[in-house]
């Protein structure tokens, strides 16, 4: 990553290795490294000033394959970056990156004020991995003065079940920590399933952390309605035209160490580990999908994706 600048190439960095991760705030974070490339950049012509910011796009682009929110922020951002000399374009890029970023915080604050309708008073939550859009809803409800309790699966490999407790608790909200093969056995206590997504694709599928869709699976079973909190930077454009979501394949070290391994593996060629980061989530096992637009059932969200995506999916991070 020579070509892009330090800056650039450490955000890219920190999202390839999840110091930052979560969708929304990889979108966030991608559209301040354009906003970073764009400032930093010593190009002498207009040309050479978007050759910079396509490079950096690409550097950004190529971290990590399943959150559209990646793709779509490096397109809202560079769609307005206008301009006919290289300050112009500076300006127009730094001001389009910031005007995202806001957007970004105002639609999870509106999808939050949205979901914490759907929450009552005295009612438990059930959480899968971290997600700012699905804990917007939570934070929304104990806004309103709703006594929210929460059962927060850990979320194997990476624990992001972690950082959801520690939110909450510094919310105030009473949680129970479960491991995730414990969860159908606590859905009797649970009102609502509350999860994120990463991408959600034409059909109302979402593709979100590994172990959602065996969760929804699960609660449909035992009659406890699914919400899945996501701003409309979720939405996947490919699929509109027949493409599917890549699911991220992740290093094995996340599941296995070394000495564990070593002990196993006997023959090296009959012992593999997998590491699929996320899944998929038909429709049919989804209550709700809760966005800054309001809450649609998961065989409508087509209807909107059209609205703000078309079928125009440009790629600015292509050369
Ligand atoms: C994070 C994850 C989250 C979604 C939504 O996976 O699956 O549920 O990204 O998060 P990872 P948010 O930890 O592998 O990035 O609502 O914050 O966008």
């Amino acid at each position: 990553m020579t070509d892009v600048h330090p800056d650039v190439a450490d955000t890219a960095d920190d999202i390839a290795t999840m110091e930052i991760r979560g969708a929304a705030t990889i979108a966030d974070a991608a559209a301040g490294a354009l906003a970073t490339a764009a400032r930093e950049s010593d190009a002498d012509s207009p040309a050479a000033f978007r050759e910079d910011l396509r490079r950096a796009a690409k550097a950004l682009y190529e971290t990590r394959p399943t959150a559209v929110s990646l793709p779509n922020a490096l397109r809202f951002v560079m769609a307005d970056v206008t301009g006919d000399t290289v300050a112009e374009l500076r300006e127009s890029a730094v001001a389009s990156a910031e005007a995202f970023q806001r957007e970004l915080d105002q639609a999870q604050a509106r999808l939050g004020e949205v979901g914490a309708n759907r929450l009552r008073d005295g009612d438990v939550v059930m959480t899968h991995c971290h997600s700012t859009d699905a804990l917007s809803c939570v934070k929304a409800a104990v806004d309103q003065g709703k006594h929210i309790e929460a059962i927060v699966k850990e979320t194997r490999p990476r624990k992001q079940g972690h950082i959801t407790a520690e939110e909450l608790r510094d919310w105030g909200v009473p949680v129970t920590m479960i491991v995730d093969s414990a969860a159908r056995r606590y859905l009797d206590r649970v009102d609502h399933v509350v999860v994120g997504a990463d991408s959600i694709a034409a059909d109302g599928s979402v593709i979100n952390k590994i172990g959602t869709s065996g969760l929804a699976v699960n609660a449909r079973d035992r009659g406890v309605p699914i919400m899945v909190a996501a701003q409309t930077i979720k939405l996947h454009p490919d699929t509109l035209t027949g493409h599917t979501v890549e699911i991220e394949m992740r290093d094995e070290s996340e599941v296995i160490g070394d000495a564990e391994r070593e002990r196993i593996q006997g023959d090296p060629d009959g012992f593999a580990v997998e590491n699929p980061a996320f899944d998929v989530t038909p429709p049919r096992y989804v209550d709700a999908i809760v966005t800054e637009r309001g809450q649609f059932p998961p065989e409508s969200i087509v209807v909107l994706m059209r609205e703000l995506f078309g079928r125009d999916t440009a790629r600015p991070w292509k050369a």
